[in-house]
């Protein structure tokens, strides 16, 4: 009998998700462009279950039931493309072809409408989880027709994690709606990253703590409300001690960050959505100049504040301001990305849920958190709310947290320990509740140089003052 779904492109992700389907008892075609790897899969994980190899794109398409579940898991960009190229002659009408790799949703709006015009359903899927998550079960964001899913979610449900029950797959919407979430999801992690690292840099550099104790907090607040993957691992982390010189291990790492490039496409599609995601920015900007090597030689050595250090009983106090801190940072990063992707969703009229959204990230990725459990329940109650900010549980979360949230910041900036993730995100949510902002000001000053005219509060239409005459003020 012909294999039930295949899987081109074998390298560590590709590997992984063809043994997670023939470990929940799938038929897989597995093919990849240099046979080896193929071979490879085969001999060290074939007693896995039934997998077919095939050595061309013509064997691993008729090897297929139709019709055909094709997943691709190759590097993004050209590679994507040019494996499309060639399997798109062979394919038939009805056929389901799906990109798992991390695509720009606009190159997955491009090749779903290509593919499209020859009949066939293209999904671009997000995919998270890393190798683990891959073999384990991800989180899984397929984007395309709702004929695809019904042809293919079934497959992705059953290898997807689970939280509850639940797989941790769900229909997001139509062409690039998957790799928009996946994307704002990388954003996030980025963020959230950037905000534990901040933490951590407080506790070091303000409180004075070792990374094992640092290590031992972090657990401790792993039992909390912010039990999460990423500051479970944190823990770990900040625990290992380097085994060449009995270092704590994140001394001895370079402290320059690296990045593959999801988090910038997030910012870049803010600024064009016209999204202020301050905190994932802020995170890709952190990254940046962290690898600034020659700027930050430069700069060291310019004067910083005299006073570097808490006293004990001050420090005590400061770790718990310091979760305070984090959980609300967090919560405006992820009230910032759950705004991208309601504009994304508007501009491109995908009808994104939510709700929906932030359950499937409860288990298999990067990001996965009790607290996403509190998303879901707020878009569940409310499918509009403006700002996740404003849903009672959040609300009630910054009235407590926002006095420690303050003083971290402020000791922050007196000790000189840069936490620009915190402080973007107190700005913003500072910004968000102010009756008046100043921009009532910068309208003045645009139009004073340009005439570029502002609105009044108290009367509709649009004026101009004659800054260079008399100042007298005509109607536009
Ligand atoms: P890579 O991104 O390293 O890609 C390697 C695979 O691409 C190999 O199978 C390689 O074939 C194939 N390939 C290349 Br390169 N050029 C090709 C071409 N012109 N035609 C056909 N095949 C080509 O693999 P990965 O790390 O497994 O990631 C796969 C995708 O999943 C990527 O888009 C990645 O961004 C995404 N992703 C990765 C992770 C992760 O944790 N690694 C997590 C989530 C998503 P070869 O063997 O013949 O060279």
């Amino acid at each position: 009998s012909q294999a039930q779904v295949g899987v081109t492109g074998l390298a560590v992700m590709g590997r992984n998700l063809a043994r997670n389907f023939a470990r929940h008892g799938y038929r897989v075609a597995v093919h990849n462009r240099t046979a080896a790897r193929t071979t490879a899969l085969v001999e060290e994980f074939g007693h896995e279950g039934e997998f077919r190899p095939a050595r061309t794109p013509e064997e691993f398409v008729t090897s297929l039931e139709r019709p055909r579940r094709i997943v691709i898991m190759v590097k993004a960009g050209g590679p994507t493309d040019a494996v499309i190229d060639e399997l798109v002659p062979l394919l038939d009408a009805g056929d389901v072809v799906v990109d798992g790799g991390n695509a720009h949703f606009l190159d997955t709006r491009r090749r779903e409408q290509a593919l499209r015009a020859h009949g066939l359903h293209f999904v671009g899927s997000g995919i998270s989880g890393g190798e683990q998550g891959a073999l384990e079960g991800p989180s899984i964001m397929p984007g395309g027709t709702a004929e695809s899913y019904r042809v293919l979610g079934p497959l992705l449900e059953d290898i997807a994690a689970k939280v509850d029950g639940a797989p941790c797959c769900t229909h997001i919407g139509p062409d690039g709606a998957g790799h928009f979430v996946k994307m704002v999801h990388n954003g996030i992690e980025y963020a959230d990253m950037q905000l534990i690292a901040e933490a951590y840099d407080l506790l070091r550099h303000g409180a004075g703590r070792q990374p094992g104790e640092i290590a031992e907090i972090f657990r401790g607040w792993n039992d909390g409300r912010l039990e999460s993957y990423l500051i479970g691992i944190t823990a770990e982390v900040l625990a290992h001690t380097d085994a060449a010189t009995g270092k704590p291990f994140v001394d001895v790492v370079l402290d320059q960050a690296e990045q593959k490039g999801t988090g910038r496409w997030t910012v870049q599609t803010a600024l064009e959505l016209g999204i202020p995601v301050s905190g994932i920015a802020e995170a890709v900007f952190a990254r940046s100049l962290s690898g600034s090597a020659e700027l930050r030689a430069a700069a060291h050595g310019l004067p910083g504040p005299t006073e570097t250090w808490l006293d004990s009983a001050a420090s005590d106090r400061f770790a718990e301001d310091v979760e305070q801190a984090l959980y609300a940072s967090k919560m405006v990063a992820y009230a910032q990305g759950f705004n991208q992707i309601q504009a994304g969703s508007a501009e491109y009229a995908w009808d994104i849920d939510l709700g929906a959204t932030a359950a499937i990230w409860r288990g298999g990725c990067i990001i996965r958190a009790r607290f996403l459990d509190r998303i879901t329940a707020a878009y569940r109650a409310d499918g509009r709310l403006p700002t996740l900010l404003t849903d009672e549980h959040f609300r009630e979360a910054l009235a407590g947290a926002q006095s420690s949230w303050r003083r971290v910041v402020t000791t922050a900036a007196q000790l000189g320990v840069p936490a620009p993730g915190f402080a973007t995100a107190l700005a913003y949510y500072d910004s968000l509740r102010a009756e008046r902002l100043p921009a009532s000001l910068v309208q003045g000053q645009r139009d004073y140089f340009g005439a570029h005219t502002y609105r009044r509060t108290d009367r509709v239409g649009t004026f101009h003052t004659l800054w260079g005459g008399d100042r007298s003020e005509e109607e536009r």
